[in-house]
């Protein structure tokens, strides 16, 4: 026989921790949104998205970026109904896309008053792969003035990393961290600044800074080229783990961890890239 309702309703387990992603979709699901949510839930905690823009892959065109924005009006109206239902416990930022959207997020952010997440980590999406360093120099631009100034965590990757440093090159464990120094220095943020496989030498290397402690982050790389949805997935991980409770060194190293099993368990597509998979 089915249970009543009233049976199921009474009894309430402890609400998990609620984190919220500002993301766009990535309709093959590795990246974006779907990466996000799956990392949520994968870590414990409930998931919400607030989408910001749909990326259709091109299988016609070179596997490049077809790019949608959501309208400013609806964006708003997600992060209402999301701040007014939970107190949000972490939220991460994604990629934006457009400098209206940059300007709908920031005004809706900065209007929350008290309700403001103590944890706001930033995935500074400057382009993707596929895209060409500075088509959106205006997106960017608005990145930097608007967004920044709310974070309190960020994931630059390698080329995040020079644009927001001033660096002009990147080539050593040595630079990235002067890089994360950088960043943190202008904008008081903690900095994991993500080396990839695009630095040479054995392992994938991420850079944390907290503007004390600096701490080299290190897995042996798996293989030579960049996972979809990899760093994704790293924001996310780290977004869980701040939510949960963990100081920020312990959230980066559990989601260095977390995107390594990921990245080995990788799916394999028709695409000329991997996408990560969340075990
Ligand atoms: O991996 C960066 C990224 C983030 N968000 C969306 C994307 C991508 C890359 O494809 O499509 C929506």
């Amino acid at each position: 026989m089915a249970t009543p309702l009233t049976e199921v309703t009474s009894v309430t387990a402890p609400n998990p921790p609620v984190t919220l992603t500002i993301a766009g979709s990535e309709a093959t699901g590795g990246a974006g949104a779907q990466a996000d949510l799956r990392t949520f839930q994968s870590l414990g905690t409930f998931g919400m998205v607030a989408l910001t823009c749909i990326v259709s892959f091109d299988p016609q065109a070179g596997w490049g970026h077809r790019f949608v924005p959501v309208e400013a009006g609806v964006i708003a109206d997600q992060l209402e109904a999301q701040f007014d239902c939970y107190d949000v416990a972490a939220v991460k930022i994604g990629m934006l896309g457009t400098p209206l959207t940059i300007e709908t997020v920031a005004t809706a952010l900065s209007e929350l008053g008290p309700r403001l997440p103590p944890h706001i980590v930033l995935d500074p999406v400057l382009i993707c792969k596929g895209q060409e360093p500075g088509a959106a120099l205006d997106t960017d631009t608005a990145l930097k003035a608007r967004i920044l100034p709310l974070a309190t965590f960020v994931t630059p990757n390698h080329f995040e990393a020079m644009a927001l440093s001033g660096l002009a090159q990147i080539t050593t464990e040595h630079d990235l961290a002067d890089a994360a120094r950088r960043i943190h220095d202008a904008c008081g943020a903690v900095v994991l600044a993500k080396g990839g496989v695009r630095l040479e030498g054995p392992d994938a290397i991420d850079v944390f800074y907290d503007g004390s402690t600096l701490e080299v982050l290190r897995a042996a790389k798996v293989g030579e080229v960049a996972v979809s949805g990899a760093g994704c997935t790293l924001a996310a991980a780290v977004t869980a783990e701040l939510a949960k409770g963990s100081t920020p060194l312990d959230a980066a190293r559990t989601a260095k961890e977390f995107v390594t099993r990921g990245i080995k368990a990788r799916m394999t597509s028709r695409a000329p890239f991997d996408a990560v998979r969340q075990l």
